[in-house]
Formats: structure tokens, sequence, C-alpha cells
């Protein structure tokens, strides 16, 4: 079979939700990817940041293997061998005294919203079901009815009401926003450190540390979506850090799986985490399955022992840099953090999609994010050369307008 019969599968049996650029892959490794037809591209989207190990690690795959060959799930209503190691190896890296795991990213924001929410009644004594959130304009956080419902895109929502109550919107960057937000019954401030989907969005130094301090002067909680932006995508093992922030809670997904199953976890005190849940409130069929643990684990060391926040920071400044220094006429500005660009074009040069589509016939596969952001996050396993490579190719790409 070509591709062409794979997309018109997809196109007559599959849901009409995503409009992929026309290639058809078969193969991963490393920050390479193959179509059925043997071409190569190199992968620069990393699967939104879950593939910052690269594909099919081989420390990964092996912890694969070798969990696959003994337990793989249990349901919580037993204990396995891989969850507590887990919860220990998360907790010590994040800072954080109690974890609880989920499988998507979207179930994890879910959960912390759910914390949130009790430890507001149980602990800060907010009046029954009368608790708020504040989440930010430009937020992306998953595709459940309750977050799309306090998304600002009018299209993540269009179709899908009612939704539900409790949650405020301020303007992404403001403190001030948020302080004049910010009531009796607020439980909870929940934010991206960088907005991915929203256009690499990086917020104004110092947003961060004073929302922070915003939280613990009202006894709100602070709570950091860290699924896009976390285990090194923008240069720190968690974006946080680059102010120097500890939140309350981060929520963690994408990498955690390594690019080989989906995790995702809410990390907290323990304090907030008791308050939340006790047994019964809350959990999940996968949430916690050994193969999942034991990927995890091995994502984990991967990005500690191979230094991939680290690497993040140092590839990622030049990266950015050299992009700057090509001087296209079509770009608006190139911005990110870490191995995590955005690279916006111009509205009179055209949307972004023709120039991904431009990149694709370049051995290059990346995707836009909204209309005019190209955007630019390779496995964090990328190599100087290769870089390099991707830079001789963009300057082809970005030299002219396309589709205008
Ligand atoms: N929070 C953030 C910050 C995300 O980026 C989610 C939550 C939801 O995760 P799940 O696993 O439920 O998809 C995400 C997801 C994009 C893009 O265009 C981003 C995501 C998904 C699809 C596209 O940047 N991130």
């Amino acid at each position: 079979m070509t591709s062409k019969d794979f997309m018109r599968l997809e196109e007559r049996y599959g849901a009409n939700n995503y409009q992929p650029l026309p290639v058809v892959l078969t193969r991963g490794e490393g920050v390479w990817v193959w179509d059925v037809e043997g071409n190569r591209y190199l992968d620069v989207l990393a699967g939104y940041s879950a593939l910052n190990q690269g594909h099919r690690h081989p420390r990964i795959l092996e912890a694969l293997y070798e969990q696959a060959g003994r337990l793989t799930l249990t349901a919580r209503a037993f204990h396995n061998d891989l969850l507590g190691p887990l919860c220990q190896e998360l907790c010590e890296l994040t800072g954080h005294e109690a974890m609880l795991p989920m499988n998507t990213g979207a179930e994890a924001v879910e959960t912390a919203i759910k914390m949130a929410r009790k430890w507001g009644y149980r602990v800060k004594g907010i009046p029954h079901d009368r608790a708020e959130i504040v989440v930010c304009g430009g937020n992306f956080h998953g595709r459940t009815i309750s977050i799309v419902g306090f998304s600002s895109e009018e299209q993540y929502r269009d179709g899908f009401g009612p939704f539900t109550p409790g949650f405020v919107r301020i303007e992404y960057g403001s403190a001030e926003a948020l302080r004049a937000a910010i009531t009796p019954h607020t439980a909870a401030f929940l934010v991206e450190p960088i907005q991915g989907e929203g256009g690499i969005i990086v917020p104004p130094e110092g947003f961060l540390a004073e929302t922070r301090a915003v939280c613990r002067d009202n006894n709100v909680l602070f709570m950091a979506d860290e699924i896009q932006s976390g285990f090194g995508r923008a240069g720190t093992m968690l974006a946080c850090q680059h102010e120097n922030v500890h939140p309350d809670a981060v929520i963690l997904g994408k990498a955690l799986g390594g690019g080989i199953v989906p995790i995702s976890a809410v990390c907290a005190s323990r304090e907030v985490m008791d308050a939340a849940f006790t047994p019964g409130d809350h959990g999940s069929t996968f949430g916690g399955n050994p193969l999942a643990c034991a990927v995890a684990r091995a994502a984990l060391r991967v990005l500690v022992e191979e230094r991939l926040p680290e690497r993040s920071a140092e590839l990622g400044a030049s990266f950015i840099q050299k992009l700057r220094d090509l001087k296209s006429p079509v770009v608006k500005e190139v911005r990110g953090r870490g191995l995590w660009i955005g690279v916006e074009i111009e509205e009179e040069a055209g949307d972004a999609r023709p120039y991904c589509e431009a990149l694709l016939e370049q051995g290059i596969l990346a995707k836009e994010t909204h209309k005019q952001v190209l955007r630019i996050s390779p496995p964090l396993v990328i190599t100087q050369a290769e870089i390099d490579w991707a830079l001789e190719r963009l300057a082809v790409v970005l030299a002219e307008p396309r589709g205008a």
C-alpha cells in the first residue's frame, strides 16, 4: 500500500478531527522518521514534546521490553512494584511530596482541578460549590468539556456546551490581572509557564515569580501545567525553574512516557494531596500501570543522565539566534526558550501552513500552531550537525512568501 492508500483509508473510516500533513510514517529512530515510501524526515514536532528523548530511545525500549515480559497491568485494586519507585523518583525530581498518576495530559489537568477545588473547601474554607479557578487567555490544557469550557479559543468550545462553571479568565502575562481576579472563593491559579499551543508565548520576565507570590499572599494554589513545557523542553527540567518558582502543584505528561506510552501525573505537597483525595475519590483503570511506570522511570533517567535540559538550553539559544540571523523577509518574530521555538510568519506572507508543506518537501516535519506560528521543537537528543542541516532547509523555505 502507498501513502495515498493509507490516507484514503483514514479519510474514509476515521473521524475528521485533524488535518495532518500528507505524509504517512512507518518508522522512527532518534530525531528521524521514515514514510512508507522510504523517505526520511527530521521530526521537529517531536509529538508536541512527547518525544523529548527521541523516537524509540534504546534505554527506554529496554525498560519497555523487560517490563512487558513480566507484568503490564494490575489496576489500582492491587499494588505493583513499579508505582512506588516512580512516585519517589518523580517527587524527588520535582521537589514535591506526593504524586497521583493518570494517563493523558487532560486527565492530569482535570485531576489538579478536582484537587484544588476539594482543597479549597476542606482547607481554605470556601463555601460549598463556590470555588473559582483562575486561568489565562490563550491557554491550552486539553480537550475535555471542563477544559475547553475555559478556553479562549472559540472553535474549541463551539457546539460543546453547556460548560463547567467556576473558572475565571485573565490576561496571560499580567500578575496585576491575577491580583484583581482573586476573591475569597479563589482556590487556584492554573497556568502554563510558556504557552505552547497558544503560539510559544513566553511571558514577561518575572510573571511566574510574581504570580507565585500573589498566590502565596492570598492562600491560592499556584498550579503549573508543565505537560508541554516540562522535562527539559524549555532548557530547564521544569520551565518554572527559570524563575526559581516552586508551584503548589505541577502537572506533567507527554515526555514522562518517553514517546512510548501515555502517562501523566500531578505532584503536590502531602497536605494538599491528602486534603483532596481519600480512597474512592478519584482514579483511573490504567493510571499507574506497571508498564507505563517502568517506561516513565527509564524516561526520567534518560532526561537526567543525558543532560537533556542542559542540551536544550545550549542548543536552543544558538538555534534561536541563527534563525534570527536569517533575517527572513517573511518572519515577524522568532521567540522561545530552549529547543522550543516559535517562528511567527508575517500575515502578508501567508499562513504558516504552506511553510510546513514546503518544509515537508525539504525533509522536515513541522506543524503550525494557530495560523501564523511555525513551531520548531525537535527531540532534545538532536545534534548540532542535525540542527545545521535543518537551518539550511529553513533558510530556503523562509526565503520568500508562500501562498499569500
Ligand atoms: N496541557 C498542555 C500545556 C498541553 O500542551 C495538554 C495539557 C493536554 O494533553 P493531552 O495528553 O490530553 O493531549 C497539552 C496538550 C499544540 C498541541 O498544538 C499541544 C497539545 C496537544 C496537541 C497540540 O501545541 N498539548
